[in-house]
Parts: structure tokens; sequence; C-alpha cells
């Protein structure tokens, strides 16, 4: 007999988002994801200035919040088609990959760790034990004895209080968990130093960008941060030397307790290897563009099929005629008013509400597809295709994870489980570490660049007349492919469609009825007892869904 489970609102998501699941013999065996609420973007920013589309657009999202401001800015100078000063690609760099730390940081502990931690359990810890685990691990100094117990005292005191605060609506105690005591105890106490640890990061990002959320320092034709070493610069010598303090900060974090959670967690949960598999195809996009063009970048990008390394095919410009033609988005299953799927530039949107129907329009999301398959993007996506193209920093982060799991467990984790929930989890954990490393590399070249004396960071756009001109913009964000997409006439916007991360992955059905991500992710998954759906919690969390930027 299945039973049918609705969890509305998901809750430590940005944006609103409901799941449908039918549940047969403690397995998910059909899955619906909706997202419900819409406010029209993209229609917003019609007739308006080119050059202010960027500052509009970028209101999509409060937590990626710079991210579509960058590819809004990269979109219209694709249509203008001019080359950026590089100092303004390194600026825009740093600001991507510390926004993407902050964001990865946050979503392991602060929105999904306690899917998988008990906090409770923590209560009945040794605190000594708990840094034994870490002893010969981790050179966190904060991994000891005295600090595991100064958290377990906080801890205590706050259920003494009966004010449990961000802490009171966990699945505490339920079967699904299954860390020891002095493992919730470390997660626990690594989830409140990650609270402080990620503002290391959005220093970064506010320093550079003027303020954080929503960078102000972006214009199309490069930043406005002016450089001049020894004067009143918003740019000088002191600016700089501060930001790489941050920039080494950050790098213990990130490598003495987030990579070692990530691998102490998957081998609490080996059995998440096998479950949520999303779509059997990926994709992710080159980042961090090294020259003017968006033609050359530090890290590659590519798709791959059927989840086969032998199909991937990479993918090294913004401006790939494969790239840009295969991309199309359908609202057969979604509440407007067109079916058919549309290229972007065509794109349409035209709200129309017509109530739930679970084989009809039953959410805002559209359904994005390449080549009309659905793919799945995010770090997942980011590793799997990193790896088939060989990228050595990947490989190195990904194997340092394995070889901890493998301490841990005696057992190895293989490529063929990473299409699973722990490996989304395990991805963004890679990538994070990989991004970090960027950070420096980024600093340094902004550094050694202004050594040979250049301080550009704009270039004044000059829009035609009379034309109709297009343009696209693509990001690898920390949800995966973002892309933005503009008709302009004589500066004036006549078109805007982004498609976005959480639009690929949380679609609805697609035009030809195949469900989006979330939804295959979702069935097969074991629910222990569908009146607390922890389980279908994990999978979902496990793509850090931002239903405000999906639905825009
Ligand atoms: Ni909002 Fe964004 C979406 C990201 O999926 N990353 O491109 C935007 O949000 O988090």
């Amino acid at each position: 007999m299945s039973q049918r489970i609705t969890i509305d609102p998901v809750t430590r998501i940005e944006g609103h988002l409901r799941i449908d699941c039918e549940i047969e013999d403690g397995k998910v065996t059909k899955a619906w994801a909706s997202g419900t609420m819409w406010r029209g973007m993209e229609e917003i920013v019609k007739g308006k200035d080119a050059r202010d589309a960027w500052m509009i657009m970028q209101r999509i999202c409060g937590v990626c919040t710079t991210v579509h401001g960058i590819v809004s800015v990269r979109t219209i100078e694709s249509a203008l088609n001019i080359d950026v000063p590089v100092n303004a690609q390194y600026i825009r760099n740093m600001i991507l990959a510390a926004h993407t730390i902050q964001d990865h940081i946050v979503h392991f502990y602060q929105l999904s760790a306690l899917d998988w931690v008990d906090i409770t359990s923590a209560l009945n810890a040794d605190p000594n034990k708990a840094a034994e685990i870490l002893k010969g691990v981790s050179t966190w100094p904060l991994n000891s004895p005295e600090e595991f117990t100064r958290v377990q005292d906080k801890i205590k005191k706050l259920v003494a209080s009966g004010q449990l605060g961000i802490f009171a609506n966990g699945y505490w105690g339920h079967p699904a968990m299954k860390l020891s005591p002095e493992v919730n105890l470390i997660a626990v106490a690594h989830y409140l130093q990650a609270l402080e640890c990620q503002r290391d990061a959005n220093r970064i990002v506010a320093l550079l960008g003027g303020k954080t959320p929503h960078i102000q320092n972006l214009a199309v034709g490069g930043v406005a941060n002016a450089i001049n070493l020894d004067g009143l610069g918003v740019l000088n010598l002191e600016r700089l030397m501060y930001l790489k303090s941050f920039i080494d900060r950050l790098g213990d974090f990130i490598e003495q307790v987030y990579k070692i959670d990530a691998a102490v967690i998957a081998a609490g949960y080996p059995e998440w290897l096998e479950v949520g598999q999303g779509a059997k195809h990926y994709m992710c996009m080159p980042e961090l563009p090294m020259d003017g063009k968006n033609g050359s970048f530090l890290l590659p990008g590519g798709y791959l099929e059927n989840s086969d390394f032998s199909t991937y095919r990479p993918i090294t410009t913004h401006t790939d005629e494969y790239l840009i033609n295969g991309i199309k988005e359908s609202s057969k299953h979604a509440w407007y008013k067109e079916n058919e799927p549309q290229a972007p530039w065509e794109g349409t949107t035209n709200p129309d509400y017509t109530g739930w129907d679970d084989d009809g329009k039953y959410s805002w999301v559209k359904a994005p597809t390449f080549y009309d398959k659905t793919v799945e993007v995010g770090p997942l996506a980011d590793l799997l295709c990193k790896l088939a193209a060989k990228h050595e920093p990947t490989e190195k982060h990904f194997n340092d994870v394995v070889n901890l799991y493998q301490t841990l467990t005696g057992n190895t984790i293989t490529v063929d489980q990473l299409h699973s929930t722990l490996g989304r989890i395990i991805g963004r954990s890679v990538r994070c570490c990989v991004l970090n490393e960027t950070l420096s590399i980024q600093w340094q070249a902004l550094v050694d660049n202004i050594g040979r004396g250049d301080f550009t960071t704009f270039v004044k756009p000059v829009f035609p007349e009379n034309t109709v001109i297009k343009g696209v913009g693509f990001g690898e964000v920390p949800r995966g492919l973002l892309s933005h997409w503009v008709v302009i006439k004589d500066g004036k916007i006549e078109n805007y469609q982004a498609v976005v991360p959480s639009t690929w992955n949380s679609g609805p059905r697609n035009f030809n009825d195949e469900p989006g991500p979330y939804e295959q992710a979702l069935v097969g998954t074991p629910v222990a007892d569908p009146s607390k759906p922890l389980e279908v919690v994990r999978t979902i969390h496990s793509f850090d869904p931002c239903m405000s930027c999906a639905v825009h």
C-alpha cells in the first residue's frame, strides 16, 4: 500500500520548496519537486539600461549574491564583444571563489550537518575520546579535550534552559542517525567554529566588492576598484596584504576541519554512497578566466553523459557553440503559458498559475535541458567532470578524502559510488579545497600584474545604435552552471533570461515527462518513518537548494 507525504516548506534552504513523495515498502517510489514562489525578475529588467542589469539581476538571490552580478556583466560584455582588463578578472575571480567557499562551509555545517549529526547524543560524549579521534588526522588547534568540554557544557546549559534556539527542531534520536556521541560532539563544535571562520571568506568578498551581500564594485567593462599602490586608492598595498591574511587563515579551516569532517561523516554513513543518484548526465563550466575574453580558464569544465567518463566532452570557452545551442527550458510542467521548449534568447516568462496537477503543471520552476536531456549541475557534476578531465588539484583533494575514509572504514570510495547523496557532499568539500588554492593564485596574479605597471580595471562600454545584439554569460557558481542571456537594442534590454543551477536541479518533469534531478534522486530513498522523513531531506539538502534562484 503506497503512502503520499508532502514536505512543505523544506527548511534549511533558501526560498520556497515543496517535496511530495510516494512511499511503498519503506522506500520512495515517485517524487515531485515544486518551487512555490515566483517574482518575475526577467520581466522587471526589460526596458532597462543594459549597464544596470547586473545591479538588478543580482537581487535574484541573497545567498549566491555576487554570482548573478558577475555573470550578468559577462553577459552584456559578450554582447558587446569587449575585452575586460585582466585586473578586473582577477578581482571578480577572487570574489567568486571566496563567495563559493563561504557558501560551501555554511551549507556543510549550518544547512545540512544536522541531517547527519544528533546534537542530543553529543551530550553523552567523552571529550577526551573525541580529541583522540582527530589526533594525527588534523592539526586544527581547537580539536582539544578542553574545547570539546567547553562546547559540551554550552549545549548542556542550552538544554537545561529549555531554549534550544537554532537546535530546537531536529530529528533527534531518529533511527537513521548513526554517529557515535564523540563524532557528534566534534561536529557540533565545528558547527559553531564554522560560523566564525566563514566570516573570513565574506571579508574577502566585502573588501573587494565594497560590501556583502550584494557587491557594489561591478561595471560592464570591468570593476570599479581603483588601484593605487602607495596612495589612497581603493586597492592599495595595505589592502592587498590585509586580503592575503584572510586568504591564509581560511585555508586552515578548510583543510584541517571541513575536508576531514566530510570524510568522517561519509565513514559514518557508507550506505549513503548507494542512494540518491540524480540525472545521469552532468555538466560544469570552465571558471576563473585568466584572460580578458573568458577564453582561457584556471579550472576546466565539460559535459558527460550516462555517468560515463568516456563520453566526457571538454567545454573550453564561454562562446562554445555546442554549449550555447544545446540549452533550452520547457514549461510543460511549470506554471507558465508556453509549453514547448524554448532557446533562452527567444525565451518567455508568462506566469499562469493553474493549481497542482501531478501529471500536469505543479511548479514555478522551468525544466532546463541540454540537447533534450535533463542534466545535473553543481558540486557533484563539478567533481565528476574535473576527475574526467584529470584535473590534478581535484584528484589530489578527492584522494585525500578517500584515503581518510579508507583509514576510518577499511573500504575505499569508487567513482561509481559518487552518483549519490554522499557524492554531492564529498564533491562540495573537494571543490572548496580547490577554490581555496585558487584564491592565492588569483591574488598573486593580481599583484604581479600590478607590479608590471598595469593598473587598469575598466574599459568604457559603447553600445551600437539601431542594432539588435545578443549576449550570453556563463559561470560555475556555488550550486553549479549559471547562464544569463540577453537581447539588447540601443543599449536597452529587450529580453533577458536566466537559466540557473537550482533550476537545472530542482526542475519538474521536462518536456518529455522525464523527472528532474531532485525527483530522480529521491526514488529508492529508504524512509524509516514517513512522519519524520529525515532521509528525504538528506538527499534534497545534498543539492543545496536555492529556490529564489531556481524560480527568480
Ligand atoms: Ni541563490 Fe544561486 C542558484 C547559486 O542556484 N549558486 O546562480 C545562482 O543560489 O544559491
